[in-house]
């Protein structure tokens, strides 16, 4: 509970203790108050303040000075007639908009940062709030981008789960702040962007509503490259009239003569059969960084000579190659690359927008890039990346043995933490394991969700004493991670070339195994019945996007609004704040309505009292109040 405290003698002598509800009763008769939006943001403030935020050690906080916008010379490009993919897709349509990425001598770039650039090196948790002062400044900064990835992934879930925001409103807002920028978001195929399989009229809704909502380019991706997961979405996206970009995973060495299985004409291959599905252009996503520079020559050149359709490359820079891997796919005619601004790019995010340029210079395809304004954009997240040092995966060198445990960017540091609270310290033990288990499972595309299957069976065999020899006789008196026993079930599709029949069968037991595409069996869910529960929860009708969450996520999406409820308007609290709480002492500011800026100050957290609560003394605005925070600590 909370009140106010108007110059109480106890808190005046700065002696908040244990004993001070009981001897002052008159200051918690706050039966006429209704609780406001700056009394919720303290109440989020003492609860992070006293026991911390979601697995983040408490620290002193970093005093970042407010962040700074860059001082763009806007007129630079503002009386240009810059003609972009973006005011070719509004204007003439996704058909119009690839001629032209066609058309194009210079090789095209995708800006990253606000999505797998923050996913890739720590673990998704970049806030709306820290994306505003630039996105606007994109369009201006750089008119000739394809287009910026900033939605998909693990940003739907992790900003509901982790950040107490809506995805939703994410893309609005920056749909209206990036008008002449196509927006890009990474789709899970019949996954969406979940862990798990949707049904079809799930998958149709999702489509509509983020077109609706913004997104101009859809990279689908099916995390065993099957096909068949991916048409449904290919053929939604294609009825909204935005782009569906059809993505093959890359994995293997298709560089390598013992490479039997991922080769240049399974690519092949598998790219005209997106192509047949009706992708407009070719996504390539090397999502652990694998793809070779020789091999991007071979593989880029391969698909330019046997397909019309553009081609887009996206790598991570995990084995420190990601900008001779681009140069080289340069040289082979790739149309457009994924970068990250320099400050949020490297290892295992994407390479740096900046290198490439450079590394092109004298090379008749270098990106048009105002390289200043580049440059000024990158000082902006360089004042953006330290406030989220929390959640930096560590690593800070090129991993080269990447090659043959091919984890992708986004796992590494998750299967690291994984392992370590389950008290295996030994990481290259794992990343061993990890490469055991990819041969046992007859050698799989490993990227969200297959990756999670790899990962949970290296750590359950580790955990088992289990090897390639014993698995098959130990297994049948074993009970397989759930991830592992729907990966065999084919709730995740077919991987290319079958499963290992006997292990299979040692995992499922009596579990029945499909071979069709899940969704085709996946009753549709009622969206009018989904919409009445959600109603009730609510106590108002909700949105559509509301409907759609709740259908993808219930249990996290109902959590999310318990928070909301409690704590209102987090997202204007500053990341610091955010993440860390406050300091006896320290001050902030905040917006919570136009035009009015509250100061927030922590007085004093008092010790622990016998009920294990601790009193925070805050004022606001000059005013003061007093919070009570159970210590969970
Ligand atoms: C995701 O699915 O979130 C990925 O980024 C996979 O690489
Ligand atoms: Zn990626």
């Amino acid at each position: 509970f909370m009140l106010n405290v108007l110059h109480h003698p106890v808190f005046e002598a700065g002696q908040a203790h244990t004993t001070f509800i009981d001897q002052t009763p008159e200051l918690f008769d706050f039966k006429h108050e209704k609780p406001d939006a700056a009394k919720q943001l303290l109440t989020y403030v003492g609860d992070v303040t006293v026991n911390g935020f979601n697995g983040v050690k408490a620290r002193e906080q970093v005093h970042a000075a407010e962040l700074k916008a860059p001082k763009i010379n806007l007129e630079r490009h503002n009386g240009l007639p810059i003609v972009n993919a973006k005011d070719i897709l509004d204007r003439d349509g996704a058909e119009a908009a690839m001629k032209w990425v066609s058309d194009q001598k210079r090789v095209l770039i995708t800006d990253t940062t606000m999505r797998d650039a923050h996913q890739s090196l720590f673990a998704t948790r970049m806030r709306t709030k820290d994306m505003l002062p630039i996105a606007d400044l994109y369009d201006h900064a750089m008119p000739n981008v394809f287009s910026a990835e900033v939605w998909g992934g693990a940003t739907f879930d992790v900003a509901y789960r982790f950040l107490g925001e809506d995805p939703w409103q994410r893309l609005k807002i920056l749909r209206e702040k990036m008008p002449h920028t196509m927006l890009q978001m990474l789709l899970r195929g019949s996954n969406a962007v979940g862990y798990k399989n949707y049904p079809d009229n799930v998958l149709k809704k999702f489509i509509d509503k983020s077109a609706e909502d913004g997104v101009d380019v859809f990279r689908i991706f099916d995390s065993l490259n099957w096909i068949e997961q991916m048409q449904k979405s290919i053929e939604y996206v294609r009825q909204t009239g935005k782009i569906a970009e059809g993505t093959m995973c890359y994995t293997g060495d298709l560089l390598s003569p013992d490479e039997h299985k991922y080769t240049l004409d399974y690519y092949k291959t598998l790219a005209g059969q997106l192509v047949d599905a009706g992708a407009q252009i070719i996504g390539i996503k090397d999502m652990a960084g694998l793809l070779k520079p020789q091999a991007a020559y071979e593989l880029i050149g391969e698909l330019k000579s046997n397909y019309d359709v553009p081609v887009h490359l996206h790598t991570h820079d995990t084995t420190g190659n990601g900008v001779a891997t681009y140069v080289q796919a340069t040289r082979a005619g790739v149309d457009v690359v994924d970068v990250a601004s320099s400050a949020l790019s490297g290892t295992t995010s994407q390479p740096s927008m900046s290198s490439f340029y450079y590394a092109l210079a004298g090379n008749e395809r270098q990106p048009e890039l105002d390289i200043e304004t580049v440059e000024k954009i990158n000082d902006y997240w360089a004042q953006v990346k330290p406030l989220y040092q929390d959640f930096m995966n560590g690593i800070t060198s090129p991993q080269t043995d990447i090659y043959q445990t091919e984890m992708p960017g986004g796992q590494y540091s998750n299967l690291q933490q994984q392992a370590k609270s389950l008290g295996l310290d030994d990481f290259d033990e794992v990343k061993a394991k990890y490469r055991e288990v990819n041969a046992l499972l007859g050698d799989i595309v490993k990227v969200t969700p297959s990756s999670k299957v790899v990962g949970d069976l290296a750590i359950f065999m580790i955990q088992n004493g289990l090897n390639a020899e014993n698995i098959i006789e130990r297994g049948e008196t074993l009970d397989f991670p759930e991830s592992v026993v729907n990966f065999f079930a084919g709730d995740l599709g077919q991987p290319y070339g079958g499963f290992p029949k006997q292990l299979q069968k040692v995992v499922l037991k009596d579990h029945p195994a499909i071979t069709v595409r899940p969704g085709s069996l996946a009753q549709p869910v009622d969206f009018d019945q989904m919409t009445k529960e959600l109603a009730e929860q609510l106590k108002r009708q909700p949105t559509a996007e509301e409907v759609i969450s709740y259908v993808l996520y219930p249990d996290v999406y109902l959590d999310y609004v318990k928070r909301n409820r409690q704590y209102g308007k987090i997202g204007v609290l500053d990341t610091n704040t955010f993440y860390q709480g406050m300091r006896p002492g320290e001050k902030i500011y905040v917006n919570l309505r136009p035009g009015r800026t509250e100061i927030l100050e922590l007085n004093t957290v008092s010790d622990m009292d016998v009920d294990g609560n601790r009193h925070l003394l805050f004022s606001e605005n000059g005013q003061q109040l007093v919070l009570t925070v159970k210590d969970q600590t």
